[in-house]
């Protein structure tokens, strides 16, 4: 069979414009003056006030609960950069600044701190996160301005085994490097745009400790239709995540592959993920690795400016063994009125339609190049007859429709959310749903508003 024959709705490659940040500072390289770091003192990890619905409770160290450090784990390894840690004196004389881990130096045998420089001159400092007891935990980000945008010098910091909390404000961007790391611990990352981007809060490449991480993409909202993802894939690896995007196009949220995010490797590490989608949305990819994840989908607030959607949710990874080699119980969640009919013969208005596809693979091409981002469209039969499974939701005014979503290796689907929401069980290998009952409902959480402050 054709691709064409079943490939149906916007199949836009990911064209992820990745461009090479090349660091261009060498001529600002005088001695040293920096007087950035050590010093500040986090409180509440995330820094976030206020509460969001269902949210977890944080506790000091981190925006989840998820990490309590006893004696025995300080000092924590990783937590400074390896040159600048002790505040020690230049050729000078004047104290280096302490730092997290980074490229620092320009031309590093000078010690010269002139990528430090040029961060500090441009984005802001650092400041050490302390606890009640005094131990060092972390590093926030504090901006010069209250809207950051993070590119350029920001690519020098490699990210610390602890909390790193990088809150770059309401209409914050982050953009246009090749690769971002915010490494081990519960981390926080939190931007209103993005795009150029590829970004791991946490990898098994850098280290994934304690790496329960958060990330929220996008502040505001776009009542035209337009975008303010775009050009991006996130990776935030092992451990339990939450991520929340909106107003996304050609991007991809990797919750959980393994290896750096390596599409056909499931992360042994990672944990039960969970993505929620707001807003518009186009041409996106959520893959949500090992574990039980969940996807939840707001697709009635799409402003609907093309003629299809396009996604694909992967219960774990993109390609080959990491397709189906998943234990965990996946589901997607689709907002939509709970009552809404599951069709199968064709998609309706006011409808959810399920199907199946013909178990043949096709292949996204122009991922093909890249591992951390290569996926099937349609992803063949595994072993034991499974099939991409799809969706499609057209609202009951036609306004939205969201041509086919291909689902692989997601194992229920929920309609609605609160009282009444209905949940399916997915039989994907004959293609259809059967409603699932007692199962419970999940309830999207909603992020307290003050971390976009
Ligand atoms: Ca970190
Ligand atoms: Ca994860
Ligand atoms: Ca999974």
């Amino acid at each position: 069979m054709a691709a064409s024959e079943t490939v149906r709705g916007a199949r836009v490659c990911l064209a992820v414009a990745l461009f090479a940040w090349a660091a261009g500072c060498g001529d600002d390289a005088a001695g040293a003056g920096g007087t950035g770091g050590a010093g500040g003192t986090g409180t509440g990890a995330g820094g976030a006030a206020g509460n969001g619905s269902g949210f977890p409770v944080p506790n000091e160290h981190s925006w989840n609960g998820s990490w309590s450090p006893g004696a025995g784990d300080f000092p924590l390894a990783g937590l400074y950069d390896d040159e600048y840690f002790d505040g020690h004196a230049d050729g000078q004389g004047q104290p280096t600044p302490v730092l997290p881990p980074g490229a620092w130096d320009w031309d590093d045998p000078s010690d010269d701190l002139a990528n430090w420089r040029n961060f500090h001159d441009n984005l802001g400092d650092f400041a050490l996160r302390v606890d009640g007891s005094g131990r060092a935990y972390g590093w926030t980000f504090q901006g010069l301005v209250a809207d950051v945008d993070w590119s350029g010098a920001a690519a020098y910091f490699e990210g610390s085994s602890g909390t790193d909390v990088i809150r770059l404000g309401a209409a914050g961007a982050i953009h246009s490097y090749g690769s971002g790391e915010l490494a081990d611990g519960p981390d926080v990352l939190v931007f209103d745009a993005s795009w150029s981007l590829d970004f791991r809060t946490g990898s098994t490449a850098a280290g994934a400790l304690r790496d329960d991480d958060l990330v929220i993409a996008g502040c505001g909202s776009h009542a035209d239709g337009s975008f303010a993802i775009t050009t991006t894939t996130l990776h935030t690896g092992p451990g339990s995540d939450w991520v929340f995007v909106r107003d996304w196009d050609r991007a991809g949220i990797d919750l959980g592959n393994g290896a750096g995010g390596v599409t056909s490797v499931l992360d042994p590490g990672d944990g039960d993920d969970l993505v929620v989608i707001r807003g518009n949305a186009h041409d996106f990819r959520v893959m949500g690795g090992r574990g039980d994840d969940v996807a939840v989908w707001y697709v009635g607030e799409v402003v609907q400016t093309t003629a299809w959607l396009g996604p694909n949710f992967f219960g774990g990874g993109g390609w080959d063994t990491a397709l189906w080699d998943d234990p965990g119980v996946d589901r997607l969640v689709l907002v939509v009125p709970s009552d809404t009919p599951v069709v199968t013969d064709a998609p309706a208005d006011g409808a959810v339609f399920v199907g199946s596809t013909s178990g043949a693979l096709v292949d996204d091409a122009p991922t093909a190049g890249d591992p951390y981002a290569h996926y099937c469209v349609e992803c063949g039969t595994s072993p034991s007859g499974r099939k991409t499974f799809l969706v499609e939701y057209r609202s009951p005014d036609g306004a939205i429709d969201t041509g086919y979503s291909y689902l692989t290796a997601f194992e229920e689907l929920q309609l609605g959310v609160g009282p009444g929401a209905r949940i399916y069980a997915i039989d994907d290998v004959g293609g259809t749903v059967a409603e699932a009952a007692g199962a419970v409902p999940f309830e999207p959480p909603v992020p307290p508003a003050s971390y976009c402050e």
